[in-house]
């Protein structure tokens, strides 16, 4: 079994920072699980372009509100606490933070810890 605590994730080599958001990996490749699972904190005001195009994403919201617009669509869809957004068709989507968004996210396959978006919006596959 595995343990963990956010309070021993945020300020270690588990949590990346970026200008937009801050994402505390709590499980990573390395843990054998077959997903990565993480708390990420969107910052208010922010928009981030977003494209996974090696990964799945499944995102649930539990504190916060904003909106995720699919591109080229234009559809905007609200998130706040209790929506669940999922990536199964590797959308590309601007991800907007109206107020801090505190976020459940999982991945597949499972980031391995210190990924982030390049210009595209894309995290790397690191093998
Ligand atoms: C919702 C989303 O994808 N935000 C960007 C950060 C990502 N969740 C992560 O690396 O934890």
């Amino acid at each position: 079994m595995i343990i963990r605590k956010i309070a021993d994730i945020i300020g270690s080599e588990q949590e990346v920072v970026t200008t937009n958001w801050t994402s505390r990996r709590m499980l990573l490749k390395s843990d054998g699980m077959g997903y990565s699972f993480h708390e990420t904190i969107i910052f208010s005001g922010t928009e981030t372009l977003i494209w996974y195009q090696n990964h799945l994403e499944a995102v649930y919201c539990i504190e916060g509100e904003g909106e995720v617009e699919l591109i080229p669509e234009g559809t905007c869809h609200p998130i706040k606490p209790g929506t669940m957004y999922a990536l199964d068709k590797h959308d590309k989507h601007y991800l907007r933070a109206k107020t801090q968004m505190r976020l459940i996210c999982v991945f597949n396959p499972p980031l391995t810890g210190r990924e982030v978006h390049d210009d595209k919006g894309i995290y790397a596959l690191e093998d």
